[in-house]
């Protein structure tokens, strides 16, 4: 098959996701179109039938704002015609499924009929699309969409709930992990460079935005610490960094926690953590606890949104209420305090990974895609 691919390049889920799924498409025989205004970073172009093509936004002084969304457009017009695309896929609907729309529109003018998969992932139905300065535009683009997929069921529940979309519009396939990623026994697993022997190494993964609650992370690892001597990796970048900083010095445990910034080599920290902390205020999937877990991480993470269909409460970690941070301490030194129950944790941990290994979930993208194109086909010949 076919298919173009739109998403966001930057570290973030969607993109992850995005990315992973059009390598492990392309792995399948598919011929896989980036169309976006960067290389995607996970983005691996060595993998024969991954193609790129950026979107780029001529600035002119009269814009205020560029026009994103009609460059997009335009640039899946002159792609879907030149690759002979056969089916579109967008990740995360603002402003992707809008500009696939207006994309879908113009070609039908030339006799070309487009199907669009639509992925929603989370804040663009939790936080942004929900915005009555975007909703009717999010709405309308989603149910302008031939297939729509979310991440978990709790974001089904949420769509369903803040926009009028029907039931059977959408169809739940959650993310995955590729187990050969996390079985990479080339990586020397550094672990020494970061903590003394005996040391716990707790690790949180994000792109520090306020929903993330990394000042929550901060103040759980600083509860651990009196009783478990450890380390903390803050591993991302964004808006909330600073706040973080502060409160690492006003807490006086700045020796103890390193702020590695973006990266994309996780595996190579991941391979030495000990535990995840993942407190957010909402997560409709929680890849990157997912991504912990079947590097046998235990992950203590707030109990919203998808969560709780990722990590097991009491089984790959635990679950704790939104902002309870001495919960999730206790929860934590619980797991570090005692080996023999965090090594059965570890190892569980990861058995709960890999119920959503790439195997199992890429086919299901599969069925959707094809469904949307013999829909495309039905609608045409009705
Ligand atoms: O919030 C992020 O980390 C980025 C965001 C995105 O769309 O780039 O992530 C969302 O999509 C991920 C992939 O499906 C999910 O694993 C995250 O849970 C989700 N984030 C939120 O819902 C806050």
């Amino acid at each position: 098959m076919h298919i173009a691919v739109v998403c966001y390049p930057t570290f973030g889920g969607s993109g992850v996701v995005a990315t992973e799924l059009g390598i492990a498409l392309a792995n399948r025989g598919h011929q896989v179109h980036f169309i976006t205004y960067r290389q995607p970073v996970r983005l691996d172009m060595l993998v024969s039938g991954i193609h790129f093509h950026e979107v780029e936004v001529p600035e002119y002084p009269l814009f205020h704002y560029q026009p994103y969304e009609l460059a997009l457009s335009s640039k899946l017009v002159r792609v879907i015609k030149k690759f002979d695309i056969e089916l579109l896929h967008v990740h995360y609907a603002i402003p992707h499924a809008y500009a696939g729309y207006m994309a879908k529109q113009m070609l039908a003018q030339e006799g070309i009929h487009i199907p669009i998969v639509t992925t929603l992932h989370g804040t663009d139905i939790t936080l942004v699309g929900n915005h009555p300065h975007y909703k009717p535009a999010v709405t309308f683009s989603i149910n302008q969409s031939d297939v729509v997929t979310s991440v978990s069921d709790s974001l089904k529940q949420d769509t369903l709930r803040l926009f009028d979309v029907n039931e059977d519009k959408i169809e739940v396939i959650p993310n995955f992990i590729d187990v050969n990623k996390s079985e990479n026994h080339d990586i020397e697993c550094k672990r020494h460079l970061m903590a003394e022997k005996g040391e716990k190494i707790i690790t949180h993964i994000s792109n520090f935005r306020p929903v993330k609650r990394v000042e929550d992370v901060i103040r759980v690892f600083h509860k651990i610490q009196r009783k478990i001597p450890s380390k903390l990796m803050m591993v991302g970048d964004g808006p909330s960094m600073g706040d973080a900083k502060k409160l690492t010095r006003s807490l006086g445990i700045e020796e103890k926690v390193t702020f590695l910034g973006n990266s994309n080599e996780i595996h190579r920290i991941l391979c030495f953590s000990d535990l995840f902390l993942l407190p957010s205020e909402k997560e409709s999937f929680g890849l990157a606890a997912l991504e912990a877990m079947i590097h046998k991480v235990p992950v203590i993470s707030s109990n919203t949104g998808g969560l709780p269909e990722v990590n097991k409460d009491g089984f790959s970690g635990y679950l704790s209420e939104v902002g309870d941070v001495e919960s999730m301490a206790s929860k934590a030194i619980s797991i570090l305090s005692d080996e023999d129950i965090f090594l059965q944790f570890k190892k569980q941990a990861r058995e709960q990974a890999l119920k959503f290994e790439v195997s199992q979930i890429v086919p299901l993208y599969e069925e959707a895609y094809l469904r949307a194109i013999s829909q495309t086909k039905n609608n045409i010949l009705a």
